[in-house]
């Protein structure tokens, strides 16, 4: 019998934004995002995930010279003049909140970035995107572009989990949440709750897939990556239309069970929340996912020796 764990509930909302258009300022995109800040405080969140790239249009959809991807869409400080009021309110209502953002380093590195940032506003954690979907060339017979692998460098540094007010908290951006590897780097560091925004366009360029796949293989990463490793995850889209590109919602909050507790009903900003128990993961820790009772990772090896399928062995 399971000696009782105390529960520890805690107070989540994800903060869906609907689409950002190439004509909307910074200033107005910020102004959401404190709206959407403030409605979730006020049902009693204590931290708000935001989407990715949460801080302009989805710009790889466009084939653009590098110079003026830079100067448009890409943060060279973070905070800065345009985000400083989202820190500053957190800060005043005690809200911590993750955000994603476009990131230009001084040394002339471009990264698709989130923050993790506490209920004081101190940027505890940062992320840049690893698995970065999509192509580098211009594709001329597209209806548009997903050019990640053009305007960003993948990230040097693997997935961790920090000390967020007391909750071990992982975060990853959009595509790495289809690579169950994502999961169990944060799972075997002992993550209780993964983070994560995306913004997932509803039409594949590559081949005419039914679009409620989008929405199916964003929901499935979401409950498989969030049940096998006893975490909470919440994911943030941007979503609706983008000046006429369509982006999917589903923004959703995923048990340890892998039950969707709440998910969002529209394509516009919306904040959806939960009482999340922190305790629930512990119980699918400590049977089915206790990692070091159950895992053989000597019969593992293939999967970080090899990068492509290969031949059988
Ligand atoms: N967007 C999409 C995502 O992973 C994509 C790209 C969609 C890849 C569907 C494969 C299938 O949700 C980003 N930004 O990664």
């Amino acid at each position: 019998m399971n000696a009782h764990i105390p529960s520890r509930k805690f107070g989540l909302a994800v903060a869906q934004i609907g689409g950002i258009d190439l004509a909307d300022s910074r200033a107005s995109v910020v102004r959401r995002l404190l709206d959407m800040l403030r409605e979730a405080h006020g049902r009693g969140a204590g931290f708000v995930v935001f989407p990715e790239l949460a801080l302009t249009t989805f710009f790889p959809r466009y084939w653009m010279p590098l110079e003026d991807v830079e100067a448009r869409y890409f943060e060279k400080k973070m905070p800065n003049a345009d985000v400083q009021p989202l820190f500053d309110e957190a800060r005043r209502l005690g809200v911590g909140f993750y955000l994603g953002y476009a990131e230009l380093t001084p040394e002339g590195k471009r990264y698709n970035t989130s923050i993790l940032v506490d209920k004081s506003a101190n940027i505890v954690g940062k992320y840049r995107k690893i698995h970065l979907p999509g192509h580098d060339d211009h594709k001329a017979g597209a209806p548009f572009q997903h050019l990640e692998k053009k305007y960003f460098d993948v990230g040097e540094d693997t997935w961790k989990v920090w000390n967020m007010d007391g909750i071990r908290t992982g975060m990853c951006l959009c595509n790495d949440r289809r690579w169950p590897e994502t999961w169990r780097v944060m799972g075997l560091q002992s993550a209780e709750l993964i983070v994560l925004g995306y913004n997932t366009p509803a039409h594949n360029i590559h081949w005419p897939e039914p679009v409620h796949l989008r929405m199916q293989s964003h929901l499935l990463s979401m409950q498989s990556g969030a049940y096998q490793n006893c975490v909470w995850a919440a994911a943030a889209g941007k979503t609706g239309f983008e000046d006429g590109f369509h982006l999917i919602g589903g923004s959703v909050i995923v048990s340890p069970a892998g039950e969707i507790v709440a998910q969002a009903a529209t394509e516009e900003d919306e904040v959806i929340t939960a009482t999340i128990d922190l305790a629930m993961g512990e119980n699918f820790r400590k049977n089915i996912f206790d990692f070091a009772r159950h895992r053989r990772p000597e019969h593992y090896r293939l999967i970080v020796d090899r990068v492509g399928a290969g031949e059988a062995i």
